[in-house]
């Protein structure tokens, strides 16, 4: 017959010290589990002197309770410990500014540009179409009234895929295409990639954008190619912007001009600052683009979708996107718009 005061102190001191909701574990094993002298001794009662089971059995109920209440108010003492170390470990200071956003980023000088040619032409009437960048022959030069030996079609100035299919050296031939599919009147501008096997320096690379566009409707004449550009021109550069129409040659334009702005840069005056105007190398001038009334040729190669060049007559330009946007940024090198270096379009990074 243990001596159940002593069991009782002794089980009291260990749960009281216990560190751990293991080490109670163990601690509910030793003296509440089935082979604890507790349990073995409240089983075996029955096997005592009948005066002694009530005043043995009561007494050793007793201690359970009193075991089983402390083990369960040093378990509740070491969980709160717990989550008090926890919650001071993991603190968070909801008073530190958050992780800084991820800037928004923007897009390309040239898209920019492109953007805004494009919103300036949609202003003006005409839609935005695009086309193939791998074209046939036919569409890139013979409907557009190239002779055979035009040299632009010679391997040195085209990149050939297969005999007739090359990569297009201008939006051109989408103009075709538009006047197969459309009757007139028509009025598209026509952006994307073109190809030119050019090694690069300054001004040329084998790859650039340009915006093409082509009116064709009743009545139309070089006064209206003139005024469509001069609004154009003021949108695009300022609405001081003057233009200058000057003789030119294409073969799918007769008659063709080249167009020249008014310098935004010193406003026509050739100076700034008492120093040689660096946007216009003094001239007080800058081509922008070619253009001019669209060939009667030309148009006979889709006269069997109205094309009537006795009816209809048509104007055409076509412009450089990445001369445009080295114009507007100051961006004296071509090849820096292909560089990609942050540190040069993060410099225009405003708007779409
Ligand atoms: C059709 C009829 C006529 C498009 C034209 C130019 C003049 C021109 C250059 C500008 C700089 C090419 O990117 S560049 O090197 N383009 O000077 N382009 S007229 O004339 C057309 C187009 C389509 C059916």
């Amino acid at each position: 017959m243990p001596d159940l005061q002593q069991l009782r102190a002794e089980a009291e001191a260990a749960i009281g010290a216990a560190e751990r909701a293991s080490e109670l574990e163990d601690l509910r094993v030793r003296y509440l589990g089935r082979k604890s002298e507790l349990t073995q001794t409240l089983r075996s009662i029955g096997e005592l002197p009948p005066e002694q089971r009530g005043p043995v059995g009561k007494q050793a109920n007793e201690v359970r309770r009193a075991l089983e209440a402390l083990l369960g108010r040093r378990t509740a003492e070491l969980e709160a410990a717990e989550l008090d170390r926890r919650l001071a470990e993991d603190r968070v200071d909801i008073t530190l500014p958050g992780d800084p956003p991820l800037p928004a980023g923007h897009l390309h000088l040239v898209s920019q540009i492109r953007r805004r040619m494009e919103d300036i032409f949609l202003g003006l009437g005409f839609s935005v179409v695009e086309g193939p960048e791998v074209e046939y022959e036919y569409y890139n030069f013979t409907a557009l009234n190239h002779p055979p030996e035009h040299p632009a079609r010679l391997p040195q100035d085209t990149f050939y895929l297969a005999e007739r299919v090359l990569l297009r050296t201008h939006t051109s031939p989408m103009q075709i295409r538009a006047m197969e599919l459309q009757q007139p009147p028509i009025y598209i501008v026509v952006p994307g990639r073109v190809y030119r096997p050019d090694t690069p320096d300054a001004t040329h690379v084998p790859m650039f954008h340009q915006l093409e566009g082509l009116a064709v409707d009743e009545d139309i004449t070089l006064a209206d190619l003139q005024g469509c550009l001069l609004q154009f021109a003021r949108q695009m550069f300022g609405e001081d912007t003057k233009v200058r129409l000057r003789p030119g040659y294409f073969p799918f334009t007769e008659p063709s001009v080249e167009v020249d702005v008014s310098c935004f840069r010193c406003g026509g005056s050739g100076f700034v600052a008492d120093e040689r105007c660096p946007t216009c190398k003094g001239e007080g001038w800058i081509e922008i683009l070619g253009s001019g009334m669209v060939d009667p040729n030309v148009l006979d190669y889709v006269a069997a979708n109205g094309y009537d060049n006795e009816r209809v007559q048509g104007f055409a330009w076509g412009m450089g996107i990445e001369r445009i946007a080295m114009l507007v940024y100051e961006v004296p090198d071509l090849r820096m718009l292909f560089e990609n270096d942050l540190r040069l379009l993060d410099q225009f990074g405003a708007g779409p």
